[in-house]
């Protein structure tokens, strides 16, 4: 075999060795670049006489036609052969889940959960959403609500005061959502429905209380409510809420200044490893309080007690958050902690109705 042959050869499998493009161009440069060995054989050819030039020109760009189109062949077949390489790994599996969309990212905190579900669940029995202020007066928070002056029952509810005016009155933060009904029912001529879910506020700070908490209470005023009527809308709150067909409630006597009658609810629970259920069971848990409004806070709210009687309640969100979605520490709902949040949140656009599911 030639000199020429032999170096024709060599590069030929060079060429079919080449496993990618940049080490085909290698072999390119090798062979026919300036420096390359038929380039550098081609230039001989000056050197030669017509004879010996007409046979080796001839033999050399044979050579190099060969080696031009191995080459464009090769090209070829690994242009196609990365472009596989790239349609495998960049396959798109369309049977695969969607990923969330941006309308699904972020949680719903448990306690806005609970607060959309119980105004959905008054709502539906034709109550109202009634507001107020965070910071009240005294009169608003305690004395309008049957607590006199001195007495013992408004140091029951270690109040945060702000420091006294140049009249010696005090604001405070208020320590229930009841003044917020004081402000309806001076406001509102009767019948009133109303409730009043809101932020509040006592000195109090261990496993079980936490010094800002958050309650719902709810009042119905008319000439003719009565303990039945209150009863029956607990009962269905409390089937509603806590998704069962049939509750067992317990009504035990109580004491508030604002109520009387006043009555603590429990309701009919069963405790298994760490888990309660409604609607079954031997336990009681008490879940709130309610009674007949007091006739001094009707009078004190500019509503005639010889004409009219209502019923009011109250119960802590915090709570019955906690008994309803097993959340063990309440201060878990207050740490703000997002991992948390990820766990026991509510995505965004499960938005509670009666009709589709309150927390499905
Ligand atoms: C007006 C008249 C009456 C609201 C009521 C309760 C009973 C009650 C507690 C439950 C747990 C507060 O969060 S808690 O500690 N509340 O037991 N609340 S009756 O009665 C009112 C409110 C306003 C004008």
């Amino acid at each position: 075999m030639s000199d020429l042959d032999s170096l024709q050869s060599q590069i030929l499998s060079d060429i079919a060795a080449a496993p990618d493009e940049a080490a085909l161009e290698a072999v390119r440069v090798s062979a026919l670049g300036k420096k390359g060995a038929i380039s550098a054989l081609l230039a001989t050819l000056g050197k030669m006489s017509p004879d010996e030039r007409k046979t080796q020109g001839a033999a050399i760009n044979r050579a190099k036609d060969a080696v031009n189109e191995a080459l464009t062949a090769r090209r070829e077949v690994l242009k196609a052969a990365a472009l596989d390489a790239r349609l495998a790994s960049e396959t798109l599996d369309v049977t695969l889940p969607l990923r969330d969309a941006p309308a699904e990212a972020g949680r719903i905190h448990p306690l806005s959960q609970v607060w959309d579900e119980l105004t959905t669940i008054f709502a539906d029995m034709g109550f109202a959403v009634a507001e107020g202020p965070d910071i009240e007066t005294d009169d608003y928070n305690f004395t309008r609500l049957n607590f006199p002056e001195g007495h013992p029952a408004r140091e029951m509810h270690d109040t945060f005061f702000f420091n006294p005016k140049e009249d010696n009155s005090r604001l405070l933060l208020r320590t229930h959502t009841s003044p917020v009904q004081v402000r309806t029912m001076l406001n509102q001529k009767p019948p009133i429905r109303v409730i009043c879910p809101g932020r509040t506020y006592r000195i109090d700070s261990d496993a079980t209380h936490t010094p800002q908490f958050h309650q719902v209470e709810g009042l119905v005023i008319d000439k003719g409510s009565h303990l039945g009527h209150l009863k029956w809308i607990l009962h269905e709150f409390c089937k509603a809420f806590f998704e069962v067909d049939r509750i067992n409630m317990r009504f035990r006597p109580s004491f508030f200044p604002f109520t009387e009658p006043s009555l603590e609810v429990d309701i009919q629970c069963r405790r298994d490893k760490g888990e309660i259920r409604f609607g079954e069971g031997e336990d009681w848990l008490e879940i709130l309080g309610c009674g007949m409004v007091h006739p001094n806070v009707l009078a004190a709210c500019d509503i005639d007690p010889d004409v009219y009687q209502g019923f009011a309640w109250g119960m802590g969100i915090d709570r019955i958050a906690m008994l309803k979605y097993g959340i063990a520490d309440l201060r878990q709902l207050f740490e703000g902690d997002v991992r948390w949040l990820n766990h026991y949140g509510f995505k965004p656009l499960d938005i509670p109705t009666l009709a589709g599911g309150l927390s499905s």
